[in-house]
């Protein structure tokens, strides 16, 4: 396979950086990690995605988790197609925005009451401050390299050492803020104990990513986060489980499905809009309903359930909700899986693969992987090689080692042949 020609993406992306910071609207897209030029994407169908100089890619980045079915599902475009007559937003309650939420709660009992929002970052960031609000408690728990969006309070990990106050990760979040983040360490039930010892009584919540997939892919250790749903009861602080990428993804009912445990609140985003913007926070009907209009907390959102991408989520859930889907998407994901596992074996190249579903990241090194100071040993160069490597050969992956792939429905038993005779290549194995 020759290399690329990237000319018309190199073009527009010296045209989109005069304008756009960084050429992108989102850092991740950038390739900062990876090198070279972000491709311009001009269509996407099924499990593939074509960028404007006409290469054509197996897509495992799957914009980020929410193109379960496939790009450009039938059944979601038609659902959007008969929603754009009826006008695209309103700005006042419709009977999707019904549909949907009761499509969500079938999924997720947990969640009693569901409040549609238009991305994960604004249910994140409204979730935080309902429990907030609820417990009268200003600190929170988060944990070293999980990510639930850019909302101040969530760019925040801790200075040195896992058990001290978060200092901002970012510019522009002011310290007197950043100090109410406390971060512990994922799967170091330890790590958060000291936390409540250290902050008894003042913490409102853990926010948690229970299948991280913002460090690469961790699986939770055995237990951990019944420890944490234990440790949350006995404070009187809530469990909020962020499933932005779990949800509907390692199960339909996410990891709280998976695992079985019930939390408080449940930050959804992604797929339940078929990729149009929708997110969602929801649980307690107690805790709920100290949203504005019921009770004090307030939270609002012009484009909330916006009818457009309503009929994309209601399309989305629908077919998910079909018998078999995850049946069938985890023998996509078991055998493109094997096939990796072969290959990495062969190879003699040190990686190390956590994977929960359709969801996976190959990190390089040696392993294993059980945690944000465990996933920044991967040898981030080598990943950029294998990223190239795998672009030549018409398959693209996450532009970043701390990123995750994902399998979709779309992707055929010769789409997953062709990406492991691939990683065959870019592995650098001959055999
Ligand atoms: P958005 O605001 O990007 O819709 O969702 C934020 C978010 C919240 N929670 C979790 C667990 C998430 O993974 C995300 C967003 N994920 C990133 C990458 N994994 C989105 C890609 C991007 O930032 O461009």
């Amino acid at each position: 396979m020759g290399r690329l020609t990237t000319k018309k993406s190199r073009k527009l992306f010296r045209a989109a950086m005069k304008i756009i910071p960084g050429g992108v609207n989102s850092p991740v897209r950038a390739f900062r990690s990876v090198g070279g030029t972000p491709l311009f994407i001009a269509r996407a169908k099924g499990a593939t995605v074509t960028d404007v100089d006409g290469n054509t890619f197996i897509d495992y980045v799957s914009s980020w988790g929410p193109m379960i079915l496939g790009h450009a599902d039938s059944k979601v475009v038609s659902a959007i197609r008969g929603a754009l007559g009826k006008g695209t937003s309103y700005g006042a309650p419709t009977e999707g925005e019904v549909t949907l939420a009761h499509l969500i709660r079938n999924a997720f009992p947990s969640m009693e009451k569901v409040r549609l929002v238009s991305s994960g970052t604004e249910a994140a960031m409204s979730a935080v401050r309902l429990a907030r609000g609820f417990t009268g408690r200003d600190k929170i728990v988060k944990f070293e390299g999980c990510y639930h969006g850019h909302a101040d309070s969530m760019l925040v990990k801790a200075g040195s050492g896992a058990l001290t106050f978060g200092l901002p990760d970012s510019p522009g979040v002011p310290a007197d803020l950043a100090r109410h983040t406390l971060t512990a360490t994922f799967n170091d039930f330890v790590s958060v104990q000291k936390l409540f010892e250290k902050n008894r009584g003042e913490i409102a919540a853990i926010i948690v990513e229970p299948v991280p997939g913002n460090m690469g892919v961790i699986p939770p250790a055995p237990g951990f986060l019944d420890s944490l749903r234990k440790l949350t009861r006995q404070e009187r602080a809530l469990l909020v489980f962020d499933e932005v990428i779990s949800g509907f993804r390692v199960a339909f009912g996410g990891a709280q499905e998976m695992l079985g445990i019930d939390p408080d609140l449940t930050v959804l985003g992604k797929i339940i809009g078929g990729g149009l913007p929708v997110g969602a926070f929801g649980g307690r009907g107690d805790v709920m309903d100290a949203l504005s209009p019921v009770g004090p907390v307030y939270q609002a959102g012009t484009l909330s359930g916006n009818p457009l991408a309503v009929a994309a989520g209601i399309a989305c859930l629908t077919e998910l909700a079909k018998k078999g889907t995850y049946r069938k998407l985890g023998e996509k994901a078991d055998y493109l899986a094997e096939g990796l596992h072969g290959v990495f074996e062969k190879s003699g190249v040190p990686t190390w693969t956590n994977r929960v579903g359709s969801m996976w990241t190959t990190f390089f090194q040696q392993g294993p992987v059980v945690d944000y100071a465990t996933a920044k040993r991967s040898d981030t160069a080598a990943y950029a090689k294998y990223f190239h490597r795998m672009l030549a050969r018409g398959v693209y992956i996450a532009p970043s080692q701390f990123e995750a792939g994902f399998v979709s429905l779309a992707h055929s038993r010769k789409d997953l042949d062709r990406t492991i005779a691939a990683a065959k290549h870019a592995i650098g194995f001959s055999g």
